[in-house]
């Protein structure tokens, strides 16, 4: 059976490609949402992608993994910055967790430099646009390879 990857988007993020090109790019979430489920085939992954502006809708997605993903690639956007709730969520969920962020938060206003939510995460990639999805599910990959080989 194929693990099951988690792939949550935080607000605003529904508008990625229609508004801002300069800061995100051209891409759509549709189409990262694409590229990460052909990449995740070839990992022989399962993917799950979502996309709330509700910090309330994304606590409980995380919450609904336990027990039937095996880790979660988040991308808070601006909850990355405020949200003690998604970091407790995802501190209590038991798996890995990778945030991603399509821009490098430390070369911006330096109100996006902090991230609250990274606490919870075994690593952060940003800067790489749309790609630092696919990146993430390679770093996880290997991950929960490390993992089941350290339980044999
Ligand atoms: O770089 C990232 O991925 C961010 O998480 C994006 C967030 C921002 O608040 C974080 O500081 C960094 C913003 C997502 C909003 O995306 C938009 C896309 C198109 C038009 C408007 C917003």
């Amino acid at each position: 059976m194929h693990a099951t990857i988690l792939i949550l988007n935080g607000p605003n993020l529904n508008m990625l490609g229609v508004r801002q090109p300069e800061i995100y790019g051209y891409e759509t979430l549709t189409e990262i949402e694409a590229a990460c489920r052909s990449h995740a085939a070839t990992l022989g992954l399962d993917v799950i992608f979502r996309q709330s502006n509700s910090e309330g809708e994304l606590v409980d997605w995380i919450q609904q993994a336990r027990g039937r993903c095996a880790g979660i690639i988040i991308n808070p956007a601006a909850y990355t910055h405020t949200s003690i709730a998604l970091l407790d969520a995802l501190l209590s969920v038991g798996m890995p967790v990778i945030e991603v962020h399509l821009s490098n938060i430390h070369a911006r206003e330096p109100f996006r430099a902090q991230s609250i939510t990274a606490r919870a995460a075994h690593g952060l990639i940003g800067g790489f646009g749309g790609h630092g999805y696919i990146l993430a599910l390679y770093a996880l990959t290997r991950l929960l390879t490390e993992t089941k080989e350290n339980q044999q």
